[in-house]
């Protein structure tokens, strides 16, 4: 059937072109014929959604001890999965996939930003991995450790990633992009006795360097940290580099003395495979737990359904940095326990040029993208001759994640990217390990903007405040009504947090307690899922989560300012922004009255937790709205950030606030 209109020349979409209503594109004849997932799966798992799993599990991983028990449930919401099974997540990535003789099959297709390429097979990883292994081993790592990797987008964050898994040990990847002092805090929170990082990777056409952020992390008071491995990759051989001696170690020296024996051993499927710290509502990130047995059969089920992988062909790349969740379940876990053959890319999309993704697609031939809305809002405003000016025929399948995305930039992606592919919008979390929420392709109509249905073995509801289920057409809270495979097992160190974060909620109603995912949600007439955006003090920013008390707290750290108040305001590119509002103390007035003070603000942000927290806007006002009982009303400073008429006022303690605010923005403007 004839799948939608062409879109018109332009970049943006017109008037004529705009999303309609209940538009909705069928899986072609054609996608359906040799796609991977069936409507055989959504029946299988109503009908047994334990049994469906531990059919996934034993079909798509290699056991050492074959589970017996599916799901241990007893402790509610501590979860159990496959837990008196035994076997080994990097073996199930890499040496089964040799053994099965495609150890000649290229796991890896690596681009660095300066356009240099590396092609690593399974059998080349597999021997990698094992070296690093080794390694790890002779530095005293073991299972029960803890080792932070601080790297750019190298074929050697993935084999450090899974030479730690190899050993039964737990790796804490912090994105390459933080500061010193949140690779500090990270490395604390964990006791990391190891950290691996590179001299520094290529960004927007420069090094941008890592091994000064470690040494600055590491100094001053003790730490855990004995040993700095470091893998060089930005400089040449005669680059001067602080170096601690009896601590830092070459990654490349170390690596030629071992050998490419190593024999996996097993480990129980509850053995901690990663922490992965992620914003939460108050200051301190929190450390989401995951172990191996039920995360890799979720991450590996659902990569091959919802991308429709067929190793033997297919070119799979996912634009996801390691340092996120989705680098870790699209990138590293599930892709490789697939035997997927993938693209990585070190650099950002607009270096050298604008087309730069487009030229890698092209080149590699990549058949299946996975990438985030941010990415193509900032397409769709350069230009769709960008991309047209590439050939993009490979490409038959397309994913968005991290954000909800609106249809007009689904419509574009579809268009333009895809020339009319289907596309697969995939929900879901740090904290939920893999995709829960997507269209499964070749079985699912789909929608613009919508996320659609749950994925087979997954059970979501849309409740009220009070957990009762929301009619069709109605919004409400998002909760994940059974626990899951992929699920997180705790926030490292604070079981508390965990119950009180996510399961208090909706702890009395009935099959409770429930997961409370944090996301705003709407059911539609046919029941299909439209996600819209967080509920709590959670920043959505590129895809990237942030949180306000984070923002706030680092703005408060800086000498001049009193007070802090940070919302997230709607941005066409991004989703949403950082918008700031800062009281300054009077002392230091004068300081703040020069100009570029906010701009020194906003730089201070970005220095203490990273790039991405760089508030867009920094405004310094004389006082900030609140309630009698002294809460920031963030819903008022939203209207000011995001140019709106101010709402109702009535709840603040003092009323002439925001009109004094609404002054001295126009006074600046
Ligand atoms: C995978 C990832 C999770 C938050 C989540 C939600 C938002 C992610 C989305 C989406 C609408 C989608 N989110 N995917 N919103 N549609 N397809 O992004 O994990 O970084 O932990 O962020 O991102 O708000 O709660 P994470």
């Amino acid at each position: 059937m004839p799948e939608t209109s062409p879109l018109p020349d332009d970049a943006a979409l017109t008037a004529e072109s705009r999303p309609r209503d209940g538009q909705r594109f069928s899986p072609s004849a054609e996608f359906r014929a040799s796609a991977v997932a069936s409507a055989d799966l959504y029946a299988e798992a109503a009908a047994d959604r334990l049994e469906f799993w531990a059919d996934q599990s034993r079909s798509l991983l290699h056991w050492h001890r074959p589970f017996t028990e599916v799901l241990d449930w007893s402790k509610p919401p501590f979860a159990r999965w496959f837990a008196d099974g035994e076997l080994n997540v990097a073996y199930n990535c890499l040496d089964r996939h040799v053994l099965a003789g495609n150890g000649d099959r290229i796991a890896l297709i690596w681009e660095g930003e300066p356009g240099d390429v590396r092609r690593i097979s399974y059998a080349e990883l597999t021997a990698e991995v094992k070296r690093a292994a080794n390694l790890l081993t002779s530095l005293g790592i073991g299972q029960g450790d803890r080792v932070a990797i601080y790297l750019p987008m190298i074929p050697e964050a993935i084999v450090a990633m899974l030479a730690v898994a190899r050993i039964g040990a737990t790796h804490s990847v912090i994105f390459g992009g933080f500061s010193a002092e949140s690779l500090r805090s990270r490395i604390d929170d964990a006791a990391a006795k190891l950290v691996i990082t590179a001299d520094g990777g290529w960004r927007k056409g420069r090094i941008s360097p890592l091994k000064p952020a470690v040494d600055a992390a590491l100094a001053g008071e003790p730490t855990t940290v004995e040993k700095v491995l470091v893998v060089r990759r930005a400089w040449p051989d005669d680059q001067e580099l602080e170096w601690t001696a009896g601590r830092d170690l070459w990654w490349h020296d170390e690596i030629a003395l071992m050998d490419a024996d190593h024999v996996a051993k097993s480990f129980d499927a509850e053995n901690p495979l990663f922490i992965l710290y992620t914003s939460g509502t108050t200051g301190k990130p929190k450390g989401i737990l995951h172990t191996s047995g039920g995360y890799l059969t979720h991450t590996a089920f659902t990569h091959r359904s919802v991308f429709d992988l067929h190793p033997e062909s297919d070119v799979y790349w996912c634009t996801a940095d390691i340092g996120w969740i989705t680098g870790h379940s699209y990138v590293v876990y599930g892709p490789l326990a697939n035997g997927a053959t993938q693209l990585i890319y070190e650099g950002t999309p607009d270096t050298p040029h604008g087309g730069r993704w487009w030229e890698l697609i092209q080149k590699h031939a990549v058949s299946i993208l996975y990438t985030a809305p941010t990415a193509i809002r900032s397409f769709m405003k350069s230009g769709r001759e960008i991309p047209q000016s590439f050939d993009l025929s490979s490409l038959r399948l397309l994913g968005s994640v991290g954000e909800p995305i609106n249809p007009e930039a689904w419509l574009w992606y579809r268009e333009v990217i895809g020339g009319g592919t289907p596309i697969v919008d995939t929900w879901w979390q740090t904290e939920t390990g893999g995709i829960m929420i997507s269209a499964l392709p070749g079985v699912t109509e789909t929608k613009p903007g919508a996320a659609q249905v749950p994925i087979p073995g997954i059970s979501v509801a849309v409740l009220t405040d009070k957990g009762k289920k929301v009619g069709k057409g109605e919004s409400g809270l998002l909760a994940v009504t059974q626990p899951w495979p992929g699920m997180l097992r705790g926030i490292w160190g604070d079981p508390d947090r965990f119950v009180e974060t996510y399961w208090s909620k909706f702890a009395k109603v009935e099959n409770g307690p429930l997961y409370f995912a944090g996301d705003g949600a709407r059911r539609d007439e046919d029941g299909d899922i439209w996600l819209l955006g967080r509920v709590d003090d959670v920043m959505n920013v590129s895809g990237h989560r942030l949180s306000t008390a984070e923002i706030e707290s680092a703005l408060v750290a800086h000498p001049w300012v009193a007070e802090a108040a940070v919302v997230g305001a709607n941005d066409e590119t991004t989703g949403q922004a950082v918008v700031a509002f800062v009281i300054i103390r009077s002392r230091h007035s004068d300081a703040a009255a020069e100009p570029g003070a906010a701009d020194q603000l906003r730089s201070h942000v970005a220095s203490t937790i990273g790039p991405i927290a760089r508030p867009r806007q920094v405004f310094l006002v004389s006082e900030l709205p609140k309630t009698r009982s002294g809460k920031i009303m963030r819903r008022l400073l939203r209207d000011v950030a995001e140019g709106r008429a101010v709402g109702d006022t009535t709840t603040l303690a003092d009323a002439t606030v925001m009109q004094a605010i609404g002054d001295k923005l126009a006074d600046k403007a």
